[in-house]
């Protein structure tokens, strides 16, 4: 493992995929440079979700937060790069959309806080990040490769 090697969990949730705005969130991370290590698009049932979102079981909006993460497909991803998991975290912007920077994913592309477009996992939870990619993903679908740009968006591999 390089520094590099860092990988992070992704969601594009249901209002990310009924607004087409997919491919522009796989844009954003891969015009970074970050390297995109697994997708799967997909559906989540309510015991999928109950777990993924077990930290907030007893909090007023769980039900609501259920039924919006199951209410259509979403695009799970894994992505991969040196501090992946924080840089995600800032791309996104502030849980709030209303509150998240301009130049952000949820400050460009959202309003409301029960529809906040993307997911990603939690730079201060220690452990996160593996926890959800485990939860989502098998080992075999994520894939371990080169990116033939890595060179100029690293200094430290191989030669230009
Ligand atoms: P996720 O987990 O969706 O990436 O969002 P965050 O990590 O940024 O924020 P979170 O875990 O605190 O919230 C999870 C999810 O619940 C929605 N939510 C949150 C909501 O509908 N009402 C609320 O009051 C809060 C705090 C939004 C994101």
């Amino acid at each position: 493992m390089s520094h590099h090697d860092e990988r992070t969990f992704v969601m594009a949730k249901p209002d990310a995929v009924q607004r087409g705005l997919v491919g522009e969130i796989i844009t954003r991370l891969e015009d970074r440079g970050l390297k995109l290590a697994g997708a799967k698009f997909m559906q989540i049932d309510e015991d999928l979700a109950g777990e993924h979102y077990a930290e907030h079981t007893e909090k007023p909006f769980f039900d609501d937060l259920v039924a919006f993460i199951t209410s259509g497909p979403v695009m799970a991803m894994v992505w991969e790069g040196a501090d992946a998991t924080r840089q995600v975290r800032q791309m996104m912007g502030a849980t709030d959309p209303a509150e998240a920077a301009p130049g952000t994913i949820r400050g460009d592309y959202g309003l409301d806080l029960s529809q906040n477009i993307i997911h990603g996992s939690d730079h201060e939870d220690p452990g996160a990040n593996e926890r959800e990619i485990e939860l989502f993903f098998d080992d075999e679908e994520l894939l371990e490769y080169e990116r033939s740009d890595e060179p100029w968006v690293y200094e430290d591999v191989g030669d230009h």
